[in-house]
C-alpha cells in the first residue's frame, strides 16, 4: 500500500515572493536544527510558534454568514420588471407602470424550477436601473401599486419570499443604486430614499440572505450625478440584518468577479483590498476582481454572475439562444470549480413564468452534474502522508467528511497521496481546502501514478480555495499525490476526489 515511499520524486525548495522573510526562515528551520543547541532550539521553536500565530491571526477569515454563503455554490438570478414587457435591457425609467402586467405570475413555479435544478436560492431584481419597484414601496410612485397587475394590489417580493420559504430556498434581492426614474436621484435626498427602501425590504420580506448592489451607472456626461452614501447603506443593512451578505463590486461581503461571463480566475483568492475603493467607477480593475489579492486585507470572495440567455431580461427572440446543459456545466467548472459561487440568471417571461427552454436546460444541467460527480473513484482509497521520511496514514482526505482535514506544515517536502488497488480511468480531480481559518494554498502539484509506479501526469495549479476542480484528458492511474508548493499558513486539505466525467465535458 505504501509502495510509493520509494518513488523518485524531486522536491524543489522554492517559495513565493508573497511569503514574508519570516516564512522563509520557517522553511529553513529543519536544516539548521543539527547545528544549534537545545536552548537555541527552544528560542527558535518559540519564535516559530509566535510567527505562526501572528500569521494565522493576520489572515483574513470568512464570517459565519460568508462560510454559509460559500456552501451555497449555485443559485439563480431573476431579472424581472418593465423590461420583460418592453423588450429592453436598460429601461429608461419613464415607462408607464401599466406595461408591467404578468398574466400568470407563479413564484412557486420559479421555485420548483430552481429547486429541481439544484440551485439553493433566488435573487430577484426588486428594483432595476429603471427604478420600478416590484413591491409597493412608499418611497416611489413607480411600483407594482401603480401598475394594472392585480389592480395594483400585487407584490412580487411578497409572493417570492413566501415561495422561497415554502421550497426551502434562500431569498435574495437586487436593488439598483442607479435609478433612472426617481425624482430625487442626483440629490442627497436620494440616499434617504435608498435607505428607506432597504428598510422596507428587510422588515417586510426578510430574512434576506443576500443583498445585491449593482455598480452599473450609465449616466452620460450630462447625466445626474449621485454621490452614494455607501457607508450609511452598509450600516443600515448591518443593523437591520447582520446575517445578510452584501454583494457589490467591492463587497463588503461578496465581490463581483470582474466579468459577466460567469468565469472566475484559475487563481482566485478570497481576499481583496478595498480601502479607498467603491462600487462602480471607483472599483479595482476587473482583473483584480477576477483573481482577488494574494495578500488582500479582507475576506471578500467572488460571485460569478452570468445569464442563461444573451440578455439579462426575457426576450422572445432569445428563446433559441438558451445555453446548453454542456455550456452550463462548463460555467460550473469555471466558477464553483475555481472556488467561487455561480449566480445564474434565468429570467421569467411576460406571463411571469420560466419558459420550458430554460427549465429543460437547467434540468439537464442538473443531470450532468449528478451523473458526472456521482462516483468518486477515490472514495475511501488507501492514503498516505509523507514528510521528512515519516510515513503516516491520512484517512481524512478520503473519508468524505468535510469536517476533517490533513494539514500541510511544509512546502514542497511534504505530500499526501491516495491509492486504489487497480488502475482506473480518471480525467477529473477535485480538491477541497478548509477555508474556515483563511485561504492558505497558493501553489500545488499533483502527481498521478499508475500501478507500476510510473509517473503518468503532473499538474500544477495555484489556489485551491473551497473547491478546485481540475479536468484533463483521461489517464489510467491508481495514485493521486498532492504536494503544496506555496502557502501562507498551513494548508488544510479536507478531501481529494477523482472522477471520470464524460469526455466532452472536460474544461475547454
Ligand atoms: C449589470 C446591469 O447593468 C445589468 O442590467 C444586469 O443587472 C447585471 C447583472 O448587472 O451591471
Amino acid at each position: 500500500m505504501y509502495a510509493l515511499l520509494n518513488k523518485d520524486v524531486k522536491y524543489k525548495c522554492g517559495y513565493y515572493s508573497f511569503f514574508s522573510k519570516k516564512n522563509n526562515n520557517k522553511q529553513l528551520l529543519p536544516m539548521k536544527i543539527g547545528r544549534i543547541t537545545a536552548a537555541g532550539f527552544i528560542i527558535i521553536f518559540l519564535s516559530f510558534a509566535i510567527i505562526h500565530k501572528a500569521n494565522a491571526q493576520q489572515l483574513p477569515k470568512p464570517s459565519a454568514a460568508q462560510l454559509a454563503w460559500h456552501n451555497m455554490e449555485f443559485y439563480l438570478f431573476m431579472h424581472f420588471g418593465p423590461n420583460t414587457f418592453t423588450d429592453l435591457e436598460w429601461g429608461h425609467g419613464n415607462e408607464k407602470e401599466e406595461v408591467f402586467n404578468p398574466t400568470q405570475l407563479d413564484c412557486d413555479q420559479w421555485c420548483r424550477v430552481a429547486k429541481a435544478s439544484g440551485a439553493k436560492g433566488i435573487i430577484i431584481t426588486a428594483k432595476h436601473h429603471d427604478g420600478f419597484c416590484l413591491w409597493p414601496s412608499k418611497f416611489s410612485k413607480h411600483t407594482v401599486r401603480e401598475s394594472k397587475w392585480k389592480d395594483g394590489k400585487g407584490d412580487v417580493l411578497k409572493e417570492l419570499s413566501a415561495a422561497c420559504k415554502k421550497y426551502g430556498l434562500k431569498f435574495g434581492v437586487y436593488i439598483s443604486p442607479w435609478d433612472r426614474n426617481h425624482p430625487d436621484y442626483g440629490t442627497e435626498k436620494y440616499n434617504d430614499v435608498f435607505v428607506g427602501m432597504m428598510k422596507e425590504l428587510f422588515t417586510s420580506y426578510g430574512p434576506i440572505w443576500e443583498l445585491w448592489w449593482d455598480g452599473a451607472n450609465g449616466e452620460g456626461p450630462n447625466g445626474k450625478k449621485q454621490v452614494y452614501d455607501w457607508k450609511r447603506f452598509k450600516a443600515t443593512a448591518r443593523k437591520l440584518s447582520p446575517n445578510t451578505v452584501i454583494f457589490s463590486d467591492v463587497g463588503p461581503d461578496i465581490r463581483w468577479v470582474g466579468n459577466e461571463n460567469g468565469i472566475a480566475g484559475p487563481t482566485n483568492w478570497n481576499n481583496l483590498n478595498i480601502d479607498g475603493f467603491e462600487p462602480g467607477l471607483l472599483a479595482p480593475v476587473t482583473d483584480t476582481l477576477n483573481k482577488g489579492n494574494i495578500n488582500g486585507k479582507y475576506w471578500i470572495p467572488a460571485e460569478c454572475d452570468v445569464s442563461i440567455r444573451p440578455g439579462w431580461f426575457y426576450h422572445k427572440a432569445e428563446d433559441d439562444k438558451v445555453k446548453t446543459p454542456e455550456q452550463l456545466f462548463q460555467l460550473y467548472l469555471k466558477s464553483v470549480g475555481r472556488g467561487a459561487n455561480l449566480l445564474l440568471n434565468v429570467p421569467p417571461d411576460g406571463r411571469g413564468l420560466i419558459t420550458k427552454f430554460d427549465s429543460v436546460a437547467l434540468m439537464n444541467f442538473k443531470k450532468l452534474k449528478d451523473k458526472n460527480f456521482g462516483t468518486n473513484i477515490f472514495k475511501h482509497a488507501g492514503t498516505y502522508h509523507l514528510f521528512g521520511g515519516i510515513l503516516k496514514k491520512a484517512p481524512k482526505v478520503s473519508d468524505g467528511n468535510f469536517a476533517t482535514a490533513e494539514k500541510f506544515t511544509a512546502m514542497n517536502r511534504e505530500s499526501v497521496g491516495l491509492e486504489i488497488k487497480e488502475n482506473k480511468k480518471v480525467n477529473c480531480i477535485v480538491l477541497y481546502e478548509n477555508i474556515q481559518a483563511g485561504q492558505n494554498c497558493g501553489g500545488f502539484k499533483l502527481l498521478l501514478f499508475n500501478k507500476k509506479e510510473e509517473l503518468i501526469k503532473e499538474i500544477h495549479g495555484t489556489t485551491i480555495g473551497r473547491k478546485r476542480i481540475l479536468t484533463f484528458p483521461a489517464v489510467d492511474i491508481s495514485t493521486i499525490e498532492l504536494t503544496i508548493e506555496g502557502q501562507k499558513g498551513h494548508t488544510l486539505i479536507t478531501e481529494i476526489e477523482g472522477y471520470l466525467i464524460t469526455d466532452n465535458l472536460i474544461e475547454k
